[in-house]
C-alpha cells in the first residue's frame, strides 16, 4: 500500500560540494532523509517509469536509508532500481552502472571520506543519467524543492532481501540485486593491460593497497589479488566496516599514517596506494616517497598513453582550480587543452561529455577520466600500475625525470579543521574585500601579480558559478588559495592551498615545507589565520 505521509521543510538540506551530508543522527531523524528523498524526485521530474541505480559505501545506516528509498523509489512509479548486493557499490562502480545500463540516474549513500557510525557522517548524493554527480543547477532544485515539501510517498511493505543476487519486485517495481565488483572490473581490463601487469607482479614487484576499511576492499582484492596476482595480503584493511574502523577513510598522509609507515620502511614494497570510504579517491605512495595528488594527475596525464585504454592520446586535460598547475605543464608540452575548474567533480561532466578532456583531477585525491563520470581511485591504481610496468622503472625515478622536463610545482594544503564558522566567514569577507588593492604590493618578500575571487563561466553551457575561492598569485609562478570546504560537518574548515613552481636541476628534492616556507608566511601575514582561528598550526597537512 502506498502512504501519503504529510511532512514539513527541513532547515538547511542543502546539498554541498558532493551532495548533502550531515550526522548520521541528523540523516536518521524521522523524516529527514524521506524529505530529502522526496525533494530528490520532485526535483528532477518525479520517477514514475524511470531506472534508478542505488548502492552505498556501508557506512553505518547505509542498509536501513537503501530500504527507505527502494521504499520510496517504488511508491512514486519507478520501474526498476539496481542495487550492489548489500546496498553496498563503490561510488564510481555506481557511475558505471549508471551508463553501461541506460540508467535515468542513481542515489549513492555515502559521505565520502568523512569518517562514519552513528555519531559520525552520513550522506546522499543524486547522480544524473550521465553517470556524474548532478549539476548545480539540479542541486539548487533540490535544496528548493526541500523548503515547500508538504508530503512523500512511500510503500507500505517488507524490507528486500538485498543479499540475494537477481530480480525480485517491490510493489510493481522490479529491484535487480548485482554483483558490486563484476561490471566496474570488467571495463577496468577494457582500460588496462593486465597482462603486462601480471606480468610486473610474477617478476616479484610488490604492492600494498590499504583500503581503510571501506568500500574498496572487496574491489581491490578481486583485482589486485585474485586476478593480477598480487600476494594475498597485499591489500590490507580489505573488510568495510559500518564506521570504517573508527579512522577516517581518507587517503593522505595523516590518516593514512600506516601505509606511509609502511611505505618508508627498510623493507618497503615497491608501490603503495589507498583509496577512501566510497572508493573515488586515491593516494599513491612510491618506496620513500609519497607523490602529490596534483603531482600524480600530471603523471598521468604525461603518460597515460601507455595504457591501451588511451593509446590513442589525451583530448585535453582539467583540474579545479586549487590543483597545482603541474598538469598545465605537461598541457603545454603536448599542446592539449587544459580547464581549471571550481573544486566539485561535478564541474567536469560537461567537459567530459563534450570530449573537451579525457582526464581529470584535484588536489583532494581524486583522479579520473571519461571512463565513468566520477573520479575513480582504483582506477588511478591500475593506471599507475600499468605505466610503471611498462616504463620498468620505480615511482622515485619516474617522479625524479618528471619534475627534470616539467619542473616541479612544490604544493602543499593546511586544513583548519571545525573551526569557529563566523570566524572563518570574516577571514574570508575581509580579505576577499582587499582583493583589488593587493596587486603591485609585497607580502612576505613576494610581489602579488593577481588577486581574485575566483568565478567560472562553463564553456559548455555557460552557466557561471561564483566564490569559488580567493586565488593570489605571486611573481615567479608561486600562488595562494583560500577556500572554506563544501564536505564539512561540524562548523567550517579552512583550506589554504600552497604553490611554488621549481626548474632549477639542484632545487628539485627540497622539502616541500621549506620550499614553499615563503607563500606559507604570505598566507599568515594576509589572512590573520592564527588570530582569528585561534590554531596555532593546521589539523592537516597534505
Ligand atoms: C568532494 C568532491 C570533490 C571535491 C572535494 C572537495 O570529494 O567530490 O570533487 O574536490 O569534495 O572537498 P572540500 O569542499 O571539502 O574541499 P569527496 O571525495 O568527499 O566526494
Amino acid at each position: 500500500m502506498i502512504l501519503t505521509r504529510p511532512t514539513a521543510p527541513i532547515a538547511d538540506q542543502k546539498p554541498g560540494t558532493s551532495g548533502l551530508r550531515k550526522k548520521t543522527r541528523v540523516f536518521m531523524t524521522p523524516g529527514y532523509l524521506e524529505n530529502f528523498v522526496q525533494s530528490i524526485w520532485n526535483a528532477i521530474g518525479g520517477v514514475a517509469g524511470k531506472t534508478l541505480v542505488l548502492g552505498g559505501d556501508g557506512r553505518f545506516f547505509n542498509d536501513r536509508a537503501a530500504q527507505t528509498i527502494l521504499k520510496m523509489a517504488s511508491a512514486s512509479g519507478a520501474s526498476r532500481v539496481i542495487v550492489g548486493q548489500d546496498a553496498l557499490l563503490s561510488t564510481p562502480a555506481a557511475s558505471h552502472l549508471i551508463r553501461s545500463r541506460g540508467a535515468d540516474g542513481g542515489l549513492i549513500l555515502s559521505a565520502s571520506h568523512n569518517p562514519g557510525g552513528e555519531t559520525e557522517d552520513f550522506g546522499l548524493k543524486y547522480n544524473a543519467a550521465n553517470g556524474g554527480p548532478a549539476a548545480e543547477s539540479i542541486t539548487a532544485k533540490i535544496h528548493s524543492e526541500s523548503e515547500a515539501l508538504r508530503e512523500y510517498l512511500i510503500l507500505d511493505a517488507p524490507d528486500c532481501d538485498l543479499a540475494a543476487l537477481g530480480e525480485q519486485r517491490m510493489g510493481d517495481m522490479v529491484i535487480e540485486v548485482v554483483d558490486p565488483v563484476a561490471d566496474y572490473q570488467a571495463l577496468m581490463e577494457n582500460l588496462f593491460d593486465f597482462n603486462a601487469i601480471r606480468d610486473l607482479i610474477a617478476a616479484g614487484f610488490q604492492l600494498r593497497f590499504d583500503a581503510m576499511h571501506a568500500i574498496t576492499g572487496p574491489y581491490a582484492r578481486a583485482i589486485l589479488e585474485t586476478t593480477l596476482g598480487a600476494a594475498p595480503g597485499s591489500v590490507v584493511n580489505a573488510v568495510p566496516l559500518p564506521d570504517f574502523g573508527g579512522h577516517h577513510p581518507d587517503p593522505n598522509p595523516v590518516w593514512a599514517h600506516d601505509l606511509m609507515t609502511a611505505m618508508f620502511a627498510p623493507d618497503a614494497p615497491d608501490f603503495g596506494a589507498a583509496s577512501d570510504g566510497d572508493g573515488d579517491r586515491n593516494m599513491i605512495v612510491g618506496r620513500g616517497l609519497y607523490v602529490t595528488p596534483s603531482d600524480s594527475l600530471a603523471v598521468l596525464a604525461a603518460n597515460a598513453h601507455l595504457a591501451p585504454g588511451y593509446a590513442q592520446g589525451l583530448k585535453g586535460v582539467a583540474r579545479s582550480m586549487p590543483t597545482s598547475a603541474a598538469v598545465d605543464r605537461v598541457a603545454a608540452a603536448r599542446g592539449l587543452d587544459c580547464y581549471a575548474t571550481p573544486t566539485g567533480w561535478k564541474f567536469f561532466g560537461n567537459l567530459l561529455d563534450a570530449r573537451r578532456a579525457s582526464l581529470c583531477g584535484e588536489e583532494s585525491a581524486g583522479t579520473g577520466s571519461d571512463h565513468v563520470r566520477e573520479k575513480d581511485g582504483l582506477w588511478a591504481v591500475l593506471l599507475w600500475l600499468n605505466i610503471l610496468a611498462v616504463r620498468q622503472q620505480s615511482v622515485a625515478q619516474i617522479m625524479a625525470q618528471h619534475w627534470a622536463e616539467f619542473g616541479r610545482n612544490y604544493y602543499s594544503r593546511h586544513d583548519y579543521e571545525a573551526i569557529d564558522t563566523a570566524a572563518a566567514t570574516a577571514l574570508m569577507d575581509d580579505l576577499r574585500a582587499r582583493l583589488p588593492d593587493l596587486p603591485g604590493t609585497e607580502v612576505a618578500g613576494l610581489r602579488i601579480t593577481e588577486a581574485q575571487d575566483f568565478a567560472y563561466t562553463d564553456p559548455i553551457d555557460r552557466s557561471v558559478t561564483t566564490a569559488q575561492g580567493l586565488q593570489i598569485t605571486f611573481v615567479g609562478g608561486a600562488r595562494l588559495v583560500l577556500r572554506l570546504s563544501g564536505t564539512g560537518t561540524e562548523g567550517a574548515t579552512l583550506r589554504v592551498y600552497l604553490e611554488r613552481f621549481e626548474d632549477a636541476a639542484d632545487r628539485l628534492a627540497l622539502d616541500p615545507q621549506a620550499a614553499l616556507a615563503p607563500v606559507i608566511a604570505a598566507a599568515e601575514s594576509l589572512a590573520g589565520i592564527a588570530a582569528r582561528t585561534g590554531r596555532s598550526k593546521p589539523d592537516v597537512i597534505t
